[in-house]
């Protein structure tokens, strides 16, 4: 028999491993009796025969049912398989693409979701108030919380809350991220919003907020674990974003087997563990905190934050330093 004949005769025992990042699953077998794995992988779009501006050819997919609705925000699972024609059978597990779409998309948007080189920066606390207060004070103020709040209101995605608690000061909404397909538990991607809305960020946490964030992070837990009985406490991951997107606290509730690639990764992303702890056992009274700091992370060239603030920065440290090198030239040059 031929290689492909062979493939043909594949009889599946189990599914061995998933990558959700990946797409790819390893399967256990048999063919002609005998033990045999096959590791399917979805492709890469072909970017360079395919008509792109047909992708994903809306017009021609087959079926396409909407997830969710919020503020210019919309999901949708789809087919683009003929064969699945109906919402019935996108339901039942027949989507094999998972489309967002943002409209009207805005000129920052554009840059979020383009390739672009991504630079580290060093965030003193001083650099913060300076200059980046005043960016996420234009970025709360522009309209761009408009989902959070569609949300806290109840006035978007009312029937997806896995847990609603209204108290102005406790409460929380926890809620399936938009990044999730929501039916495939190991990439389980949820995020609370918190009701307050002093807290823009990571930043703006301080010692007093410990025992507030300590029962956060409880709740966070066991509301996704009494949602979801096959998920376990410690099968999750909470983590804050710094920078975040979106300047209205919230917190990342991930299963611990999905790899959430940038997005979790060094100079992106604290587990919610880790800054609790630091917060902890910081000094200062009960007012020190995150404002203290110098926070490092990484940002993308495109961003409104390193065109703002950071590349001038590392223009102004690059002159300084060439000075400081010319300065010791002359010095040697004087000295000898
Ligand atoms: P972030 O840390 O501010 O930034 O997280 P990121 O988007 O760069 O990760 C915001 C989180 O909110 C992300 O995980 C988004 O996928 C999620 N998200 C964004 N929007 C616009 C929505 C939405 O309308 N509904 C839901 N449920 N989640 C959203």
């Amino acid at each position: 028999p031929t290689p492909e004949d062979l493939l043909r005769q594949f009889k599946f025992s189990f599914l061995i491993n998933q990558d959700t990042r990946t797409k790819s699953v390893n399967l256990l077998g048999t063919i002609a009796s005998a033990p045999a794995i096959l590791i399917a992988e979805k492709t890469a779009f072909d970017i360079s025969a395919f008509n792109l501006s047909h992708f994903p050819a809306p017009a021609l997919l087959p079926a396409v049912a909407l997830v969710e609705k919020n503020d210019i925000y919309h999901w949708f699972l789809a087919s683009t398989v003929s064969g699945v024609r109906t919402a019935d059978a996108l339901a039942q597990g027949g989507a094999d693409v998972k489309i967002t779409m943002i409209w009207p998309a805005t000129e920052a948007h554009v840059r979020k979701y383009s390739k672009q080189n991504v630079r580290m920066v060093e965030e003193t606390a001083e650099v913060y108030r300076r200059c980046v207060w005043p960016y996420v004070q234009a970025k709360r103020e522009g309209g761009r919380l408009g989902w959070v709040y569609n949300i806290l209101e109840g006035k978007a995605e009312a029937e997806s809350v896995i847990v609603r608690d209204d108290d102005p000061v406790e409460g929380f909404i926890l809620l399936p991220d938009l990044k999730w397909d929501r039916k495939t538990m190991a990439s389980l991607y949820t995020m609370a919003l918190v009701q307050r809305r002093d807290i823009t960020s990571l930043r703006d946490l301080k010692k007093r907020d410990v025992p507030w964030l300590k029962r956060l992070q409880a709740n966070i837990i066991k509301g996704v674990c009494a949602k979801y009985p096959s998920v376990e406490p410690d099968q999750l991951k909470l983590y804050i974003h710094y920078q975040p997107s979106y300047y209205h606290f919230h917190i990342h509730a991930v299963s611990v087997t999905h790899d959430g690639g940038m997005g979790q990764a060094a100079g992106r992303a604290l587990l919610l563990g880790n800054v609790i702890s630091q917060l902890e056992w910081m000094g200062g009274g009960e007012e020190a905190g995150f404002a203290d700091v110098t926070l490092t992370y990484f940002v993308g060239e495109e961003s409104e934050l390193w065109q703002g603030v950071f590349e001038g920065l590392r223009e102004k440290r690059n002159c300084e330093e060439a000075a400081a090198v010319e300065d010791g030239v002359v010095g040697d040059g004087m000295a000898a």
